[in-house]
């Protein structure tokens, strides 16, 4: 087996989003692509040399070329060691968890997450440092500055390895562990929730749907929630991981999981409805005939949280990212303990959680997680919610009641605008920033603006500083609206519009988001100008 010094030129647009390099799998597929970022990720940390690294993805389309490619690129840079997931699976939580308890010097992850998978859809590429968690923003810009040099990769001139059998094989003269990719995940778990209560709760008669949308999660929710905790059979459902996700997009919101909600909104309801996305750090959280939001998943997990073994001793603090409701503010406010505002990408909870500052993290976007691994992790969220449920054995919906009468209601939502013209939404997003001074004083739709900025975040640990992390726009009586564009997507520009507003009062705590909210979208779209500059009308989701 020889090392072959394959010579390249750099892709102009390899520089990482919000979450890894995503792009159209064609875009990945293309000679040397893969290889050209790989390599970089390999010299912007310095080489692999005698470095033990871990690897797995969601199963998408490309899924086990990438993974071998990967392997025989490691071995050429003179790795020690990879730990891969069976078939090349691992979910990013579960990567996250790998990387901690074998302490290898980290990882990488192949996936897109919620983006759909196939042919025509979308692939990606994240890596995860030694601390478990998403590469930090100074290492992938070192990775985007190594893509716009790189003139040649490393590749060993092997075949593909057996990644379905488990235990260690070699690839030159790196060593190969093909691991179960549940097992190690499922006993963290297993520390941190009461186990034996969650089987009760099923015992009793409590049912369930998880809906794993054909993705990774499947496997690790049919073992630990079927197999472990007693579920019944059929409880998880879509439970086989397909390369294209089944057609489906595998986005657990109301949009994209909507077969789970109109079974948790119908007469046949169970008790409890969960999703997960594409590679198993999002989670969707339902009861019978009530959607939670992930902004107040996350607060009343906080509130709720000692109820299980893993936080019994409290909480250190809690993070969420800026564009995510106030509603855990209110519950860290209650504990006394730490709150911190970070920009959107869970890259940014890293340095919280190594300095013991936080505890629990979320954001809007459907990611809940916690200290126990460095990425979000949607199963740990339904496993800390169904530990929840077997202590308090009150419906979803009246916790969820009780909750704002005793902290008050953010109402909330997200309206994106999908695929708009990259061109028009950056010049929407300059004009509006450039008006920021003129607009407090604005008054819109009955709504006074009093402030107006662009969010900017220093690192209370390593003092890093991050920029232009969305436009914030307050109105009198602490309603706002948050503009940014997406960081994730693959095809022209999404724009997300975060709404918000709080009522304290519970006798009005019943409306409709939407309706709650829409004097707030609407001077939104006034003042930024959406309709006029995008040509829509309508936002092509709201969460
Ligand atoms: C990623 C990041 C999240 C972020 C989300 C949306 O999630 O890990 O921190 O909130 O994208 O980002 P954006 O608004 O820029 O599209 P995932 O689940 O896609 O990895």
């Amino acid at each position: 087996m020889s090392i072959l010094t394959v010579k390249t030129t750099p892709f102009a647009d390899q520089r990482p989003g919000t979450s890894g390099l995503r792009k159209k799998t064609t875009v990945f597929m293309q000679p040397n692509y893969l290889e050209n970022f790989v390599q970089s990720v390999f010299d912007a940390i310095g080489g692999l040399s005698a470095k033990t690294i871990v690897l797995g993805g969601d199963g998408r389309y490309f899924n086990r070329e990438a993974a071998q490619k990967i392997l025989k690129m490691a071995a050429a840079n003179g790795a020690a060691k990879v730990i891969v997931g069976q078939g090349g699976l691992l979910s990013t939580p579960a990567a996250s968890c790998v990387i901690r308890k074998y302490r290898t010097d980290g990882g990488i992850v192949m996936s897109a997450s919620h983006n759909p998978g196939g042919p025509k859809e979308d692939f990606g590429v994240k890596y995860n440092i030694a601390n478990g968690g998403p590469a930090p923003e100074a290492v992938t810009e070192a990775i985007f500055e190594c893509t716009r040099a790189i003139s040649e990769y490393r590749l060993l001139d092997a075949p593909d390895i057996d990644l379905d059998a488990l235990g260690e094989t070699r690839l030159g003269d790196m060593s190969v562990v093909v691991i179960d990719p549940v097992a190690d995940y499922e006993e963290l778990m297993h520390g941190l929730f009461d186990f034996d209560a969650i089987r009760a709760l099923f015992a009793s008669g409590f049912t369930m749907r998880f809906d794993a949308m054909h993705a990774i999660t499947g496997p690790y929710a049919q073992s630990i929630l079927t197999g472990t905790l007693g579920a019944p059979e059929g409880t998880v459902v879509n439970a086989v991981p397909l390369p294209d996700f089944g057609g489906g997009h595998p986005d657990p919101n109301p949009v994209w999981a909507r077969e789970l909600m109109d079974l948790m909104f119908s007469d046949a309801a169970p008790d409890f409805g969960a999703a997960s996305d594409g590679d198993g750090d999002r989670n969707m959280v339902l009861g019978r005939h009530v959607y939670v939001t992930p902004s107040d998943s996350l607060a009343v997990l906080a509130a709720n949280a000692h109820l299980a073994p893993g936080y019994e001793d409290g909480l250190a603090g809690i993070a969420r990212s800026m564009p995510t409701s106030a509603a855990a503010d209110r519950v860290a406010d209650k504990l006394g303990i730490g709150c911190y505002e970070t920009p959107t990408g869970w890259k940014f909870f890293g340095n919280l959680l190594d300095a013991g500052k936080a505890t629990l993290c979320g954001e809007e976007s459907a990611g809940t997680g916690s200290n126990h691994i460095r990425e979000k992790d949607g199963l740990w969220a339904v496993l800390l919610w169904l530990n929840i449920l077997a202590v308090r054995r009150e419906p979803v919906a009246d916790i969820l009641k009780s909750h704002w009468a005793e902290y008050g209601r953010n109402y909330y939502s997200r309206h994106d605008y999908e695929g708009i013209d990259a061109a028009a939404a950056a010049t929407l997003m300059d004009d509006l920033r450039a008006r920021l001074g003129s607009l407090p004083g604005t008054v819109s739709h009955g709504l006074t603006v009093v402030s107006a900025d662009d969010f900017a975040y220093t690192d209370p640990v390593d003092g890093s500083r991050s920029e232009k992390q969305g436009i914030r726009i307050g109105f009198e009586g602490g309603a706002r609206a948050v503009m940014r564009l997406s960081g994730t997507g693959t095809e022209g520009a999404t724009l997300r519009v975060y709404l918000e507003r709080f009522e304290p009062d519970p006798a009005k705590h019943d409306l409709d988001p939407q309706e709650a909210l829409a004097a707030i979208a609407a001077a939104a779209d006034e003042i930024a100008g959406i309709t006029a500059r995008t040509g829509r009308s309508e936002p092509d989701l709201m969460t």
